[in-house]
């Protein structure tokens, strides 16, 4: 028999073994998977598809809005609010939360996204990709309102992104280790390539967009000199620097061969924590880098124990080979 092990057998024996799949957050996953592979649809098709260059719009964040965030919004969103397992779903690209309507069954999860995130790689053919949160709606509640979406990140129940490069492969963790599905187009399915992912916890690798240097609080510039200073500096060995600008890249690499990633506050916007969402990108994404052996702080703590107070809220993101987080971390309590 094929070992090729589908997300849907994966899902089911991980709901059957081990129980903490209930059927519902089964559901949401393979809606959300099915969603993704009709983005990467859409996204392959680039020019061909009429779907490159800007939609005309602005975001809530002030950002420009491409076409295909657009496209990637609505996908997600008409792939889910019939299914009866959410209650709301919150986005990136949307002001505030979306109610499942009255005329579908209410659900017991919250789901929220980047539906494409580094879209500004889009026109330039560059990875990008779809990160997803899943938490539950607080108990006994029938309406949810976006107060409800205000959970720290230790209370995912599952996370993960789909990242559209070479391969399309989604990653994805309910809290029990990291697994990867590759898309195999001709089935139209996506098949397991990789489970109880591990991030080595050194690296000689970092990722960080370095025109900002000149920006970054002390701790940052300190760790980064260092790791500039190579063999003959303090850190005894040469590194390597890698920025895709596009978090889905930068954090696949590291789960696939280690690296650290930061992109911390600095002195451009001080009165914003950082540039990246806390609820739709750092938790998410940090949940799945904790799972799989690394660790992820804004500087100060782990960011899945901050409270979030908005549900656009932002965050400094410091995250990958544990000894590297724990170090960079360690600067920001003895700046000197
Ligand atoms: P910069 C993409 O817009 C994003 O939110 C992340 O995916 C990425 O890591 C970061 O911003 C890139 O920011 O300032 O380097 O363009």
């Amino acid at each position: 028999m094929s070992n090729n092990i589908s997300l849907t057998r994966y899902l089911v024996e991980q709901q059957r073994i081990d129980g903490h799949i209930p059927s519902q957050l089964r559901l949401l996953l393979e809606v959300v998977a099915r969603a993704c592979k009709g983005i990467s649809q859409a996204v392959n098709k680039g020019a061909l598809g009429g779907v490159l260059g800007t939609a005309g719009s602005e975001n809530v964040q002030g950002e420009v809005q491409k076409k295909l965030d657009i496209i990637a919004n609505e996908v997600l969103i008409e792939a889910n609010e019939w299914g009866g397992h959410l209650a709301a779903m919150a986005s990136e690209e949307m002001d505030s939360i979306y109610s499942i309507p009255n005329r579908y069954p209410q659900g017991e999860y919250l789901l929220l996204f980047d539906p494409l995130d580094g879209s500004s790689n889009i026109d330039v053919n560059v990875s990008i990709g779809t990160i997803f949160s899943v938490l539950k709606k607080p108990e006994g509640q029938e309406s949810v309102e976006e107060k409800d979406f205000l959970q720290a990140g230790n209370k995912q129940v599952a996370a993960g992104y789909c990242v559209y490069g070479p391969q399309t492969t989604l990653v994805l963790t309910v809290g029990d280790g990291v697994a990867m599905f590759t898309l195999d187009r001709e089935q139209g399915s996506f098949v397991l390539t990789e489970e109880n992912v591990q991030i080595p916890a050194d690296t000689k690798e970092f990722a960080i967009n370095m025109s900002n240097m000149r920006h970054w609080d002390e701790p940052v510039k300190r760790y980064i000199d260092e790791c500039l200073q190579g063999k003959e500096g303090p850190r005894g060995k040469d590194f390597n620097m890698r920025w895709i600008a596009s978090m889905v890249a930068d954090v696949h690499r590291i789960l696939t061969r280690g690296g650290v990633f930061m992109y911390p506050w600095d002195k451009r916007e001080p009165e914003k924590a950082g540039k990246l969402r806390l609820m739709y990108e750092a938790n998410p994404m940090s949940w799945l880098i904790e799972q799989a052996g690394g660790a992820a702080t804004n500087g100060k703590e782990r960011i899945l124990d901050i409270q979030p107070t908005k549900l656009h809220e932002r965050v400094s993101v410091m995250l990958g080979s544990k000894n590297e987080v724990e170090r960079v971390t360690a600067y920001h309590a003895k700046p000197n």
